[in-house]
Order: structure tokens, then C-alpha cells, then sequence
């Protein structure tokens, strides 16, 4: 057996059965043995960041990584900013990274580069295999270093010699680490802040905001008075009826500062300190006051669905019933974003998975479909955009049942806009929906926000309008039909249609 087939035999054995491909010459073995080891699904991404995206949105649904395959440095360089949203989302990924042989690379060629500097920023584990004996192995150890909690990014750089070299050996599966325990004095501290009623914000992240995580939270919220919020993006936010309805840190400093500006005791669980998105002069760093006190109830690496049971159980929290609002009636009329967000809410699927890249325009989305049916609510949680069509791919491939709704942004989804390309060639249920401003509106916000002025070169630079993008063309070349929704009645129809059809779809809606 060579290398790529005893990597491939590997990757299999230990649960990894989805591969998001760009390949290159020195990935040739690797894509050889996927043909003669049954149990890969191969993907072809037409830019590296739509594999390492979809790499993403596949761990955020299946809770185990996908593999990615890249071509040299240079490659994995064109995935790096999806690979940091997703380290930021504490997903798993397996990144196999073709290289130059290991007796040619000391030669200079052209693609030769620092491929393990450029993985290290954003990866939790890295290692070049240089041995073929060892590389089944290697990657059985890889496969274990990203689902370590709270899982993140094993990048393995294969030299093509260690491949296509006979000698290899299939590694036994490792076992996958448990998260670890919160201590009995966390619980007590945090039973104990509770129960003293002062002002305080419980910051729940990751399993902490899936449907269990919530409902517990809820409990301890109703027994306490605590808020609960999670953070300003979420790597996977359990929503609509039946979930508790909650609120995410406010983007806007000002916005968010008034909003705890009572708070004295922040609690965390799974999640970070409250730092803004960006410094702005003469405001605060933080959303929550400085002199709050700051309790780390839980570790991202820890089990935060045990710890909030063993909170509300300390707290003797009763059950409590959801109060639901009525689901969103179909709104009539002029294209406005708040009534696309109520068409929307009111025929969305059961159990759709809502894919959030749409910046300025997202907030209408996410509160009128709170009592839509239950869905899961996918965010960009590194900051870096363009996350937004890679993740819906990725997501639709986890979850073939469900339908998966992408909100973007026109200038978020131009970044790796071929990923419709994989989503008509893999026949995904996605529905992309670009919210078409024609301009990259954030930066106006953003512009005032950090006191600089407009001027006809930054209006130039934050227009997409010279030449404005057909995005009905655009989507029907890579054979994902498409249509414009001028009117709320229209949009009605063309929503109806995608959800009763198989398949991708893209609405373009023209939006201020
Ligand atoms: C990788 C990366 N490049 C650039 C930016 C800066 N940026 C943030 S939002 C944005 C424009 C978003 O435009 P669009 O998706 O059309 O949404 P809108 O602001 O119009 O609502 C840009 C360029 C970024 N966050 N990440």
C-alpha cells in the first residue's frame, strides 16, 4: 500500500468520509487512492475557500471534521480566511496539504513556500509527515487533535514522495477526548452570584445555545433573573418555536454599552469576554462595564450542557413553559427588508438551517423568524466575509434533509461566489438569497463610527454599481437557477417554489 491509500484507509476509519478537494499535482496519489477506497465523498470546490468554508458548515452541523484538500502553500493561503472564521468557531477540520517532495523542496521550485508557517495561525495542530511508515498514523493523530475540545484545525502537509512511497500502514482510530467537567466550586460560585439577585449577564456560547443548552438556561434565567445572551456571532444558534428566544450582544458599541450598562456580575459559559468588534475613539473595548465581575463559569473545552444542569439543579430551577408568539403572517408589497424577513419567516421549512452573512441587513431576519418554525442560525464568527456561500454548501452536505436558507450580503457572497458552482454539481437544498444594496453599506457605519469623512474616492470605493452585478446570469452559468423578487408577492412565490423543489435556487432581492 502506498501513503495517500493508507491516509485515505485512515481518514475513513476514524470517521472522516468527506473530502472538500481543490487538487494539484502533488496531491495525484491522494486523489488516486480516493479512487480505490470506498467511503470518501469527494467534493470539487472551484477556489480553496469554498473547501475550507464548507469544511466549516459541515462541522457546525455533523460535529466531526471533513477533510480539506489543498495544493502547496499557495493553496492553503487562498483558504486561510475561512480556516480563521472556523478556528474562531471552534469547529474540526482535517487539513491535508499537498507539498513538494521531500528531497525536491530544499531545490527552490516554484511552489515551495513556508506552508507550515502560513498553517499555524489557524491551526491547533500541525505536523509534516516525512515518513510513509508513519503518515496512517499521523493522520489518526490529526483526526484526534481536531475533535479535542472544543475541536479545532489539524493541518497534516504531505510531501508527495511520503505519498506515493509503498510502505504505508492504515492508523487504528484514536479515542475522541471528552470535554471535561466544570469543578463543584464553579457551580457553587455561580449558584452562589445567581442567587444574590444583583445585576448580572450570563454569556452562553456553543452547546450552551443548542436546544437543551437553552432550555436549561431558561430554567436558571426564570428561577434568578440573570439575562442571557449570547454572543454578537454564533457558530450555531438553536432557534424558533420551541427554543428560547435569545438575544445576541448588540454589534453597535453604543448600542450594546446602554444595554448592560447595570450589569455587575458577567457569568461566561463556552464564551469569551464581550470585546467589540473593532476599537472606536473614545469608546469602550468592552460591552459590558469594566467593573463588572467576571465569573468563568465555563471553559469552551468544558461539557456546558452538564454544567448548566448542575447549575439549575444546585439552583433547584423548576421547569418552565415557552410562551410563543404567533408565526409571521406573509407580508404584501414593496420590496422592504423587514417584509422579505416576515415572507420569509412565514414559509420558511422546519428545521431549516439559516446561513447569517447579511451585515447591515441580517437583524430584521433574525428577529422576525424568532417564532418561525425551529431552525438553526449559522453566523461568520471571525469577522473575515465571504464565509457565507462556502458554509451553506458545506451545511447542505451534512444535512441533506434539511433545507439550508443563505442570507448575504451582494459584496459578502462576490468573495467566493463559485461555491454555487459546487452546490448545482452536488444537487445541494440551498436557497441563496442576496440581499442586493449594490454597495458595501457597512462601510458608511463603519466609516462614521471611526470619525473619518465621505469623499467621492470612498464612495467609489464602497459602490458595487460600476458595473452592477447580474446576479440571475451569474448564478444560471454555474447552473443554479436563479430569479429577481421585486415584490413581497414575488418573493412569496419564489420561496414557495425553492422549498418544494430539490436542488439550489438563488433569489436576488433589490434592496436600499
Ligand atoms: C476578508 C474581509 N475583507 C474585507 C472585510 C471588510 N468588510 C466588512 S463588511 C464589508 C462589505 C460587506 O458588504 P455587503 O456584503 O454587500 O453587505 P452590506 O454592508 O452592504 O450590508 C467589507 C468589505 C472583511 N470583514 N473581511
Amino acid at each position: 500500500m502506498n501513503g495517500a491509500e493508507s491516509l485515505v484507509r485512515t481518514l475513513v476509519a476514524s470517521g472522516v468520509d468527506t473530502c472538500f478537494a481543490n487538487p494539484g499535482t502533488s496531491e495525484m496519489h491522494f486523489v488516486a487512492a480516493l479512487d480505490r477506497v470506498p467511503g470518501m465523498r469527494s467534493v470539487l470546490c472551484l477556489f480553496e475557500g469554498v473547501a475550507t468554508g464548507a469544511a466549516d458548515g459541515y462541522a457546525r452541523m455533523m460535529k466531526k471534521p471533513a477533510a480539506t484538500l489543498m495544493h502547496c502553500g499557495p493553496g492553503l493561503a487562498n483558504g486561510l480566511s475561512l480556516l480563521h472564521n472556523a478556528k474562531r468557531a471552534r469547529v474540526p477540520i482535517v487539513n491535508i496539504v499537498g507539498d513538494q517532495a521531500t528531497y525536491h523542496a530544499p531545490l527552490d521550485p516554484p511552489l515551495s513556500t513556508d506552508t507550515e508557517g502560513l498553517s499555524r495561525p489557524v491551526s491547533a495542530w500541525v505536523r509534516r509527515v516525512t515518513k510513509t511508515e508513519t503518515l496512517g498514523a499521523d493522520a489518526a493523530v490529526a483526526v484526534q487533535a481536531a475533535r479535542r475540545p472544543p475541536s479545532g484545525i489539524a493541518t497534516l502537509i504531505l510531501p508527495s514522495d511520503v505519498s506515493w512511497n509503498e510502505g504505508g500502514a492504515v492508523g487504528a482510530p484514536l479515542p475522541v477526548p471528552e470535554p471535561s467537567k466544570v469543578s463543584a466550586d464553579a457551580v457553587r460560585d455561580a449558584a452562589r452570584t445567581l442567587s444574590s439577585r444583583e445585576p448580572a449577564l450570563m454569556l452562553l456560547n456553543g452547546d450552551a445555545v443548542s436546544k437543551e443548552g437553552l432550555a436549561l438556561a431558561h430554567r436558571i434565567a426564570a428561577k434568578t433573573g440573570v439575562q442571557l445572551a449570547a454572543p454578537t456571532f454564533n457558530t450555531k444558534l438553536a432557534r424558533g418555536r420551541g427554543r428560547y428566544p435569545l438575544e445576541r450582544i448588540p454589534y453597535i458599541v453604543d448600542v450594546a454599552v446602554a444595554k448592560y450598562a447595570g450589569i455587575k456580575h458577567l457569568i461566561l459559559v463556552g464564551a469569551g469576554e464581550p470585546v467589540t468588534f473593532f476599537a472606536y475613539p473614545g469608546k469602550p473595548s468592552f460591552s459590558t462595564p469594566k467593573d463588572a465581575k467576571l465569573h468563568v463559569f465555563a471553559r469552551p473545552e468544558d461539557d456546558l450542557v452538564d454544567a448548566l444542569v448542575r447549575l439549575a439543579d444546585e439552583l433547584n430551577c423548576p421547569d418552565v413553559v415557552l410562551p410563543e408568539g404567533p408565526r409571521p403572517a406573509l407580508a404584501q408589497g414593496r420590496m422592504t427588508v423587514e417584509g422579505a424577513a416576515a415572507t420569509l419567516a412565514a414559509l420558511m421549512p422546519t428545521h431549516a438551517i439559516v446561513v447569517d452573512e447579511g451585515i447591515t441587513l441580517r437583524d430584521p431576519f433574525f428577529n422576525a423568524t424568532a417564532n418561525g418554525p425551529p431552525h438553526d442560525w449559522l453566523g461568520n464568527i471571525g469577522g473575515a466575509i465571504g464565509g457565507g456561500l462556502p458554509l451553506a454548501t458545506g451545511a447542505a452536505i451534512a444535512e441533506p434533509k434539511r433545507r439550508v436558507v443563505t442570507l448575504t450580503g451582494d459584496g459578502s457572497a462576490m468573495y467566493a461566489v463559485q461555491s454555487l458552482w459546487t452546490q448545482a454539481r452536488e444537487q445541494l437544498d440551498v436557497t441563496t438569497i442576496i440581499l442586493s444594496n449594490r454597495k458595501y453599506a457597512v462601510l458608511y457605519r463603519e466609516l462614521e463610527g471611526v470619525g473619518a469623512k465621505p469623499g467621492p474616492t470612498v464612495n467609489d470605493l464602497f459602490a458595487l454599481d460600476r458595473p452592477t452585478l447580474d446576479w440571475v446570469a451569474m448564478s444560471k452559468s454555474m447552473g443554479v437557477d436563479a430569479a429577481r423578487a421585486d415584490t413581497l408577492e414575488r418573493l412569496a412565490d419564489l420561496l414557495r417554489r425553492s422549498f418544494s423543489t430539490p436542488g439550489p435556487f438563488l433569489i436576488e432581492l433589490p434592496l436600499e
